[in-house]
């Protein structure tokens, strides 16, 4: 293996060599000042990083090139190319031919290495002319290359050479995630959110290797999601949200959109509906649905727990049939959340009754099945996934069972939970989650065994917050450290250190024109980014 990379590095040392000779005028190497890689504000924190204290001249005689015959190479070199330029205004050429100002190349290789022991992992080689990313797999190369986009400078130094240099810190980078699972959700139900907007959350979790999106696409409130068969659903379900606002919601070809964005950065998109409880909005387009005896009504409010599904219909499981046949086929991912949570006027043996049926649903249609803690009480399958946030004796059910679990304690990984009693927005009932109660605790810490645990996934309900500002506030900078908690591990983790990094990031969020949460408890590095700094060519 470890001669395939040298073949691999010997040939792409005579590529830059080919490269340089082509170059009409040869240069000297540029003299890069002392940067430590080690001091460098990456988050989630790299598994192992050995500084050399030189630097990779980033400039103008720049070119990326990438392994051609491994799927998904190419584009993640033009992925960061094009980063690259919206950051710092330069132009990077990606595997082209026959250029003759090349001068240093980053190289992004497929390499069977068995030091790559996950799809995810990836080594960053950083030299005085060559920066070389090796992985598995284009998905490796794609969190690579978020490492390599937090090293750039945003300002460059212009007096090294006549041209300008962003001087990358040298050393190498030895990195995979702790958990495959890395997660956050969004509650599209309470309030709605626009394509764009879930783009946008999706981009920015992206940079900090975030590979999960839990979408929560139906509610008490509002159901978001067309299903051609049954167009009632948005039609009437989807007509409202918290607040009497005129709700809204994602036609299929919306959702596949979202879908594509989301892949394009190695993220997959899980989709929940929430049953049997959480269900007025279905049960008001389609009533035969309802269990709870009453006549459903429209729901503004924020209220749960007062609706359920009748367990006992044939035509529900046909309903639902539909439902996740359509939402299925339209998901490339492997997941399909059915919620189940606070079902509290559902009996306890119908849930159970439910549960199992849905389950063996979601199995015929080729997905996994997520639930809320409480699935845990049905006799599923050890291949179903329990998403633990409230009940630590269903988490120990379903270890018993034999299941995986993602990790969202209430109390330490709700984004909806108000910072402190100053909060514009947020709830409070699991407690208030402070930037540093958000980060200072460790998924194994609950008494699940690490076997069990897939992962960290932190939700956002959005009951309080109706829009992208008041989204990112909630969600901003928390959500920085819970991608920090997924990906490193423990021994890497710091709060006087995280929080030094953290303040580094002011710049990228405010560039990103992100509304984050400005905690009195960071030392918020000033952003004297501007976009007229920039020279246009
Ligand atoms: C509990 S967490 C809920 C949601 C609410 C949220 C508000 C969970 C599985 N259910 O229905 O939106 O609290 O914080």
């Amino acid at each position: 293996m470890m001669k395939t990379f040298c073949i691999r590095c010997l040939f792409f040392a005579s590529l830059t060599l080919l490269l340089i000779a082509c170059t009409e005028e040869k240069k000297e190497r540029i003299a890069m000042p002392v940067t430590d890689l080690s001091e460098a504000s990456l988050i989630p924190k790299p598994l192992k990083t050995i500084p050399t204290n030189s630097a990779f001249p980033l400039d103008q005689f720049t070119a990326i090139y990438t392994s051609k015959n491994a799927t998904g190479f190419e584009e993640v070199g033009t992925f960061l190319a094009n980063k690259l330029k919206d950051k710092i205004n330069l132009t990077i050429p990606v595997n082209t031919q026959g250029a003759n100002t090349v001068e240093r190349v980053i190289y992004i290789n497929q390499s069977d290495s068995i030091d790559l022991k996950t799809p995810e992992a990836y080594q960053l080689y950083i030299n005085q002319d060559s920066i070389i990313i090796n992985s598995n797999t284009a998905e490796g190369a794609f969190r690579g290359i978020q490492t390599l986009r937090q090293l750039v400078p945003l300002k460059s130094n212009d007096t090294l050479a006549p041209q300008k240099i962003w001087p990358v810190p040298s050393g190498k980078i030895i990195d995979s995630p702790n958990f495959a699972y890395r997660g956050s959700m969004l509650d599209v139900a309470r309030h709605f959110f626009s394509v764009d907007d879930v783009k946008k959350y999706i981009d920015l979790l992206s940079y900090y290797k975030i590979n999960m999106l839990h979408l929560h696409l139906s509610d008490d409130q509002g159901w978001r999601i067309e299903i051609k068969s049954w167009p009632k659903l948005t039609e009437v379900g989807g007509s409202t949200e918290v607040g009497g606002e005129s709700g809204g919601f994602f036609t299929q070809e919306d959702y596949k959109e979202i879908v594509r964005y989301a892949a394009e950065r190695y993220m997959t998109i899980i989709p929940e509906i929430d049953m049997p409880g959480h269900t007025n909005a279905a049960s008001v387009s389609y009533p035969f649905l309802n269990g709870n005896g009453k006549t459903p009504k429209l729901y503004e409010g924020m209220r749960v727990g007062f609706s359920t599904f009748d367990t006992r219909k044939d035509t529900v499981y046909a309903f639902i049939d539909d439902v996740v046949r359509e939402i299925a086929a339209i998901t490339p991912g492997p997941y399909f959340h059915v919620g189940g949570d606070e079902s509290h006027v559902t009996k306890k043996k119908d849930y159970i009754h439910f549960i199992n049926k849905v389950e063996k649903i979601v199995h015929k249609h080729g997905k996994q099945m997520i639930g809320w803690d409480e699935v845990a009480i049905a006799d599923i399958d050890s291949t179903s996934i329990s998403q633990w946030w409230a009940s630590e004796e269903n988490a120990k059910k379903a270890v018993n069972k034999g299941m995986q679990i993602i990790v969202s304690p209430a109390k330490k990984a709700y984004l909806d939970m108000e910072y402190d009693t100053l909060s514009k927005f947020g709830l409070h009932w699991a407690g208030y989650i402070p930037v540093d109660t958000a980060y200072i605790w460790s998924p194994e810490e609950y008494g699940i065994p690490k076997e069990n645990i897939l992962g960290v996934e932190a939700p956002l309900w959005s009951e309080t917050i109706s829009n992208i500002d008041e989204l990112e506030y909630l969600a901003f900078p928390r959500i920085i450290g819970y991608s920090e908690l997924s990906w490193s591990i423990k021994e890497n983790r710091d709060w006087e250190n995280y929080k030094d990094r953290l303040a580094d990031q002011a710049p990228f969020l405010d560039r990103m024109d992100v509304k984050y949460y400005p905690s009195a408890l960071i030392d918020w590095k000033k952003s004297d980014y501007t976009y007229e700094t920039i020279e246009k060519d």
